[in-house]
């Protein structure tokens, strides 16, 4: 068992920062649990393109507020405290932020650390 925070992992080499989110990745592939586990902040008033070909993604919204599309059938849902979020068809989506989000991510493959968006939306898969 370990135990990591939040608060000790911001500002490390897990903590990625992108245009308009950063995520602090708590479990990565190294730490082979089969899945990472990161804790993302989306900027308020941004718009995100995703689409995780190579993944699939669980996301809880812990506080704040957004709209997300699915690309494919152009639905669109609210996204707020409790919502989770499931592109368990590597889903192209659109995430945009009302307000500051904060999620908890899951993915799997996991990450291996230091992935931002490819121009397509997605992650490259890496081996770790
Ligand atoms: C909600 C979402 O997918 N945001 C993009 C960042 C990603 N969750 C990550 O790498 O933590």
């Amino acid at each position: 068992m370990f135990v990591r925070k939040l608060s000790e992992a911001r500002d490390t080499a897990r903590h990625v920062k992108s245009d308009t989110w950063d995520s602090v990745r708590l479990l990565l592939a190294g730490d082979n649990m089969g899945f990472s586990f990161h804790i993302t902040t989306l900027y308020a008033g941004t718009e995100t393109h995703m689409w995780y070909k190579h993944h699939f993604e669980s996301v809880y919204c812990i506080s704040g507020r957004a709209e997300i599309e699915d690309k494919a059938t152009g639905k669109k849902y609210v996204i707020e405290p409790g919502s989770m979020y499931a592109l368990n068809e590597h889903d192209r989506h659109t995430l945009r932020a009302e307000e500051e989000l904060v999620m908890a991510c899951v993915f799997n493959p996991p990450v291996t650390g230091r992935e931002v968006h490819q121009p397509d939306g997605s992650y490259a898969l890496e081996q770790s």
